[in-house]
């Protein structure tokens, strides 16, 4: 099964689609201007980048991303970023954007987003049909999934994950198997998600990603555009009406790198956002950024490397567990267990700590700012003190998370809108 040439072949067929429309809408102004797969993580990197660099490590070089909602950050860094693939080596990362194809609307929902550009893949004759979340975080070598999918002589396979019964209720689809890993049940966001048989805690969940026989998904997307009651979503309409008839397989999650803990993070929410950017400052963490064996690729500036100096009255600037990206500049101030993105300059007495701050932010003098997200081109004000009172981060406008994080951004600072 694991020959290589037979891996190779499958992934050839397959044509990837990341659906990558999403709004986000638990990570509030954070999402207010860029989709969610947009978004900012771990220093350099946006979300989109970890689905298409999956795609690159694992031989898929035939993309389409397919957007809607505030697209435009998006759109310019897919394009930047990744639009040098060669067409002649059949290679390509197209974007995909709303209302190009078939009926001129909006997507409604996730099954639409397929369906409305079914020319385009059909135009490609791929045998396989990939459809990835664009709203996650996480490392998977999707010719594992492929080769699970062949031999099982599937008409359809979904990706689950183990999950905490908690975390899935009103979240995630949860399924159920038999003991051939055949899809027997499913249910979109059910309160009461059903337990894995012996494992009474947690349940399946599905990730959003799928592979589909080409045919099979052109079939049941036409049949479902027919439907007048679908809400033309896979989770809610073709899963559930596909699974008695068809072979629905699930596929477990599991690392794309050997000898490493598999890695999946939904960084739907403030919390979880500011979680999962401050687990990477670990020196162990269980996303290693620094692998060459599974690299992360992105759009990247040409800036000069970060550089930490002396202030005028030689106070030292430094920073310690944090990640300081190209372009910013520490000067005279202190920046603990935080993450900097491009081009952040924390300027003399200024304290940051346990805070993401996005690319462009500057902390003007004597600030003290800690368990914060500072959205991008923030200009803190001299002497502003940040996440040391819930009442007075309120009081100012800015939002503060359930578990205590404050998010700043240019509107709430009142500076002007667009960047
Ligand atoms: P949801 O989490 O609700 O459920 P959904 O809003 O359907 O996810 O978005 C799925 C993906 O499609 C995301 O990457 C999003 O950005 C994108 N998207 C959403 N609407 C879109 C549109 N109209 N056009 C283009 N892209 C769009 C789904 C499944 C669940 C599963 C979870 C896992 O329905 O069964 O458990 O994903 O996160
Ligand atoms: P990113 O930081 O993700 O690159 P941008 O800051 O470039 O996103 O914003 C994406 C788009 O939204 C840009 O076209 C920008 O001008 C627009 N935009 C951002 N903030 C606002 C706002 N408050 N009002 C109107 N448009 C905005």
């Amino acid at each position: 099964m694991s020959n290589v040439r037979y891996i190779s072949n499958l992934t050839r067929d397959t044509y990837a689609l990341i659906l990558a429309g999403g709004r986000g809408s638990r990570l509030h102004e954070l999402t207010d201007w860029r989709a969610k797969p947009a978004l900012y993580f771990g220093g350099k990197f946006r979300i989109i980048d970890f689905p298409l660099s999956n795609c690159i490590n694992s031989g898929i070089r035939r993309v389409g991303v397919v957007t809607q909602y505030k697209s435009h950050s998006l759109i310019r860094h897919v394009s930047r970023g990744w639009g040098h693939f060669k067409k002649e080596l059949g290679e390509s990362v197209e974007i995909l954007p709303a209302s190009q194809q078939t009926s001129g609307n909006w997507y409604e929902g996730t099954a639409d987003a397929v369906f409305q550009n079914i020319d385009i893949i059909r135009h490609e004759i791929p045998k396989y049909v990939m459809i990835l979340s664009g709203d996650h975080v996480y490392r998977m070598d999707y010719a594992g999934l492929l080769a699970a999918h062949a031999e099982s002589g599937a008409d359809m396979t979904v990706c689950c994950l183990e999950t905490p019964i908690p975390e899935a209720a009103g979240a995630f689809g949860v399924m159920e198997v038999d003991e051939d890993k055949r899809v027997i049940g499913f249910e979109e966001k059910p309160e009461l998600p059903k337990s894995i048989p012996g494992n009474e805690e947690f349940c399946l969940a599905s990730m959003g990603n799928y592979v589909f026989n080409t045919k099979f998904l052109f079939d049941q997307l036409r049949k479902d555009a027919d439907n007048e009651n679908s809400d033309r979503d896979f989770g809610k309409d073709i899963i559930p009406a596909i699974i008695k008839d068809a072979n629905v397989f699930a596929f477990p999650f599991t690392s794309a790198v050997p000898d490493e803990p598999a890695y999946w993070r939904d960084v739907g929410t403030l919390d979880s956002f500011f979680q999962a950017n401050m687990e990477l400052l670990s020196p162990t963490p269980a996303l290693n950024l620094y692998d060459a064996k599974w690299p992360i690729w992105t759009y990247q500036e040409q800036l000069p490397p970060a550089k930490f100096v002396f202030d005028d009255d030689d106070r030292r600037g430094m920073a310690v567990d944090s990640i300081v990206s190209g372009g910013c500049i520490i000067s005279g101030a202190k920046v603990k267990r935080s993450v900097l993105f491009d081009e952040v300059r924390v300027c003399s007495y200024s304290f940051v700590k346990d805070s993401v701050l996005l690319p462009d932010v500057v902390v003007l003098k004597n600030c003290r700012i800690q368990n914060a997200i500072i959205d991008r081109g923030c200009v803190i004000p001299e002497g502003m003190e940040i996440g040391y009172s819930r009442e007075q981060d309120l009081a100012r406008g800015f939002r503060v998370s359930e578990k205590g994080i404050t998010l700043v951004t240019r509107k709430m600072l009142g500076l002007p809108v667009g960047y």
